[in-house]
């Protein structure tokens, strides 16, 4: 069997599958905020930052892994695991000084917080919500010779939430604490380390959300290490493919959960380029949309090509080749910011409530940004909408309009991308509402799937696993990237119409707003 976890935002999940059988057979979650509420971090970050500053205790991520680790060895045998990959959210980094080697050799304790805290030279993680490295991405922009040439070595512009603007801002306000850093990882890579027992190496899915790998040579860029931060690449962990093996795994888990010794672990990757693989899309001709915390639309790529407005990414697919990301910070922290604002409930948000607006469609015209965006990058203080006289007083409205916000806004945004929407594949929390997947439909017209797993980026983790371990991954994302009749919606067509006009409407004002 084999075992894909998730670290996201606001939880670690663990996914188990049998391929032999196509079954998943067991899968368990921790959330940060109510298993773990002694991190003060009920959305998974520290709240209160300030000027765009927004961490996370990386400490909570391994007080989970053991939580969560012991959850599943009750409900399943884990000796029956032959190998883990993992994802994690992305862009976020881990600061380890140099004694982090020689903790991830000693099996020994019986906790990883005791085990690793003492290591972190960074008490807090900045993670992707993070915007406060504006002038560091102007400054590396400037050093390496423009924000075009740095898109061209690494698939993006230099952005804030990216790791090297968020390593360089290290540098910059606590360069002793960068000196005595030996090993900088992503969330990923950090927790691949700690289950092999030995650094693992940062894997081309996630490393290309770093501002720093370069896309030609999938090795570190000479350039932009140098604009980022001095004797930064001693620090760094080694790029390697998502499916390479880093080894057995460590002796603290065989001893405390089960594991076989002849268990191995596999690199971990992001958390899109997971879902990539887990909505079996890593094959151009599907879109993916994942409405999570952040709203994410990605597709696997058929050729190179980069976002001349500088908001999208191009990130490494896990089966090879290259993926496209375009992500929006304000996904389900908007929808939530609605709900609670207006003391709705998620029924507001659900089929029937949603077709008794259906007239109003393309009507009331709502930038859908609670807080800062990223796509576009603008400092948003709330929402700003153009509707009709009683959009104001009628929440129903208001709902219709957020969600038609948040659709225009990704179709507006991924234009770049070139792609016909043929098909596009939904997942994330929010995907399960029928009402919010025809809105998809409808938005795009193109017609809207969902899997029957949820987890997309946990299933995407697992059959990475397994791929490591020599399984065939387009024929086990036959066998598990599952539709039904039922999960399919056509758009309908009388609304295409409705929808390219109100694109343009939607155009226009955020063209105002912004100035
Ligand atoms: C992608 C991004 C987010 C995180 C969230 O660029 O920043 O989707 O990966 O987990």
């Amino acid at each position: 069997m084999f075992l894909g976890l998730d670290s996201s935002t606001q939880s670690l999940s663990a996914l188990v599958i049998d391929p032999a059988t196509a079954c998943i057979v067991c899968e368990r979650t921790v959330n940060f905020g109510k298993d773990l509420p002694h991190y003060g971090s009920p959305s998974g970050f520290l709240p209160g930052g300030t000027d765009g500053v927004v961490h996370a205790d990386p400490r909570m991520w391994l007080e989970a892994l053991d939580l969560l680790l012991a959850r599943l060895a009750e409900a399943t045998d884990l000796s029956q695991i032959a190998m883990i990959s993992g994802s994690g959210q992305q862009h976020g980094t881990v600061y380890l000084d140099e004694t982090f080697p020689q903790r991830l050799g000693d099996p020994r304790g019986d906790s990883l917080v005791e085990r690793f805290a003492p290591a972190f030279t960074r008490a807090t993680s900045p993670i992707w919500m993070d915007t406060s490295t504006g002038a560091e991405c102007r400054e590396i922009a400037e050093a390496a010779g423009g924000n075009a040439e740095v898109c061209r070595r690494s698939g993006s512009i230099a952005v804030e939430r990216f790791s090297g603007p968020q390593i360089r801002r290290f540098f910059k306000t606590e360069p002793e604490a960068y000196e005595k850093t030996g090993c900088i990882h992503l969330v990923s890579s950090f927790l691949a380390s700690v289950l092999a027992g030995r650094e693992a190496a940062i894997d081309y899915g996630d490393g290309a959300g770093m501002n720093l790998m370069n896309l030609e040579s999938l090795a570190w860029d000479p350039v932009l290490l140098d604009a980022t931060a001095p004797g930064l690449v001693e620090k760094l962990p080694t790029l390697g493919a998502t499916t390479d093996v880093i080894g057995p795994i460590s002796g603290y888990f065989t001893r405390k959960y089960g594991f076989s010794e002849t268990c191995r672990c596999a690199n971990f990757t992001g958390d899109n380029p997971a879902s990539l693989v887990g909505m079996g899309s890593t094959r151009p001709g599907n879109i993916v949309i994942s409405l999570g915390t952040s709203d994410t639309f990605f597709a696997a790529m058929p050729g190179p090509l980069t976002d001349p407005h500088g908001y999208g990414h191009v990130f490494g697919n896990p089966a090879g080749g290259f993926m496209s990301l375009i992500c929006f910070r304000n996904g389900s922290l908007a929808r939530e910011a609605l709900r609670d604002a207006e003391g709705l409930d998620w029924s507001a948000f659900d089929a029937d409530a949603l077709g008794e607006t259906r007239d109003a469609a393309g009507a009331n015209i709502m930038l859908p940004f609670y807080g800062p965006e990223i796509t576009p990058r603008h400092d948003f203080t709330g929402p700003v909408s153009k509707g009709s006289d009683d959009f104001e007083s009628d929440a129903a409205l208001r709902v219709r309009a957020l969600l038609e916000g948040q659709f225009l806004n990704m179709r507006l945004h991924s234009r770049w991308m070139g792609l016909r929407h043929e098909r596009i594949r939904l997942t994330g929390g929010a995907s399960q509402n029928d009402g919010i997947a025809r809105m998809a439909a409808d938005v795009f017209q193109a017609p809207v799937e969902r899997l029957a797993v949820s987890n997309s980026a946990a299933l995407g983790a697992a059959l990475i696993a397994a791929a490591a371990a020599g399984h065939d991954l387009p024929a086990m994302q036959k066998q598990f990237c599952l539709t039904t009749d039922q999960r399919k919606i056509a758009p309908d067509a009388s609304l295409e119409f409705v929808y390219n006009e109100a694109l343009g409407k939607f155009e226009d004002l955020l063209r105002e707003t912004m100035g």
